[in-house]
């Protein structure tokens, strides 16, 4: 990338900043977001990924299970929940049930399970301990990525115990780590429109704190594209990269691309392909302290996935299998991904794909076939 290009797109004196290992600042940031030249900014993100990962990309062979879409909290993105048990389309899975998914699976090379619920009123805590128990009874080898920050948040208040002993009790259960939904958008104002009865953004970043220090690694989510401002979006990575300072304890950031079908907003259109290749960069270039970004291609689209590894993306997420929140908000992506598939979207991307595990131990590296 020339200088002159550079110095056209106001993205010089970052790009200086970047090379004298300085700090970008809020103010950065928020230029980073309206930089008129898609391509210098991915440029930009593209040199830091290389810097860290060269062209490794990461995937996992992963299974999504949701074992219950009842949930108390009405936010307004969300197409999943059911208010009610009972109310058309709620769902709970008995634990036998959900153990069965994995049951049927149980030979396949899977590292992990990634299980999100909703807030369910009436289900006792030992539903989900017997949950990670069984599942690690079936394959005492596969990762537990399980219940957002906001789900421990509401299992604390619901069983009148503190966030910590959540996660404490879980963990013994054999809760390895946590995923990173639920974090939306850390500002007040957004979440007091969009998600006002679940927690905090600021309990939501102090489970996370908790969870470091007791020794789980977790991820972090940003759901953007609907009513949130750049400096909403910039505040949000800005807290991330604070947090991790003190704990090191995220390894990804997850863009989460609004979609808005079967939901209260509705009315709003989906995020542009060039706006989720921007947040992928701008996070990339921000967040100098979280080793991966990950393009959850359910989210993005594959195509975009794939073309985001170009511009700060190094992870894939999976196969994923069994999702259904996206899908039922109007997701048109396939359920599922084959290792086969993704290997050869990385390949076709002009990257390597490399299989990892949870916490990116290489599990497997690809021989491309000829
Ligand atoms: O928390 C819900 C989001 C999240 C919509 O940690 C929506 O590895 C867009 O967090 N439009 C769950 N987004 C998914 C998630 C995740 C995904 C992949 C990997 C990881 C990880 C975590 O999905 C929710 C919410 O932020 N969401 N509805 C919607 N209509």
């Amino acid at each position: 990338m020339t200088t002159d290009r550079l110095r056209h797109a106001q993205l010089a004196g970052i790009a200086e900043k970047i090379d004298a290992h300085e700090r970008l600042s809020f103010d950065d940031g928020v230029q980073l977001f309206h930089a008129p030249d898609l391509l210098a900014l991915g440029w930009l993100a593209n040199r830091e990924r290389e810097r860290r990962h060269g062209d490794r990309t990461y995937f996992n062979h992963n299974l999504r299970l949701e074992a219950t879409n009842v949930c108390e909290a009405t936010c307004l993105f969300c197409a999943f929940a059911r208010l009610r048990p009972g109310d058309a389309g709620a769902h709970t899975m008995t634990v036998e049930q959900v153990l069965a998914k994995l049951r049927v699976r149980a030979h396949q090379p899977l590292t992990e399970i990634h299980i999100v619920n909703g807030l369910h009123p009436d289900l006792p805590f030992d539903y989900y301990k017997d949950l990670l128990r069984g599942l690690k009874a079936i394959r005492p080898d596969i990762h537990l990525k399980c219940f957002t920050a906001v789900e421990i948040a509401f299992f604390a208040d619901l069983y009148g115990i503190s966030d910590e002993q959540v996660l404490i009790e879980l963990g013994a259960a054999g809760l390895d780590s946590l995923p990173g939904g639920g974090a939306e958008i850390f500002a007040a104002r957004v979440r007091q429109k969009i998600c006002h009865d679940k927690c905090d953004g600021d309990r939501f970043l102090a489970i996370h704190r908790t969870a470091h220090h007791l020794g789980m690694r977790t991820n972090v989510t940003m759901l953007y594209g609907h009513i949130e401002t750049i400096e909403e979006r910039v505040d949000h990575l800005v807290q991330i990269r604070s947090l991790q300072d003190d704990t090191h304890g995220f390894q990804a950031f997850i863009p989460l691309a609004f979609h808005p079908d079967n939901n209260q907003m509705r009315k709003l259109p989906a995020p542009s392909a060039s706006d989720t290749l921007r947040v992928h960069a701008v996070g990339r270039l921000m967040l100098d302290n979280v080793d991966h970004i990950k393009a959850y291609w359910i989210s993005s689209g594959v195509e975009i996935a794939q073309t985001a590894l170009w511009f700060g993306a190094d992870d894939l997420d999976g196969t994923v299998q069994e999702e259904t929140i996206y899908h039922m908000a109007g997701s048109k992506t396939p359920t599922a991904l084959s290792t086969d598939d993704i290997e050869a979207l990385i390949r076709d991307a002009r990257r390597e794909p490399i299989e990892r595990d949870t916490l990116y131990n290489v599990v497997r590296v690809p021989v491309a076939a000829h």
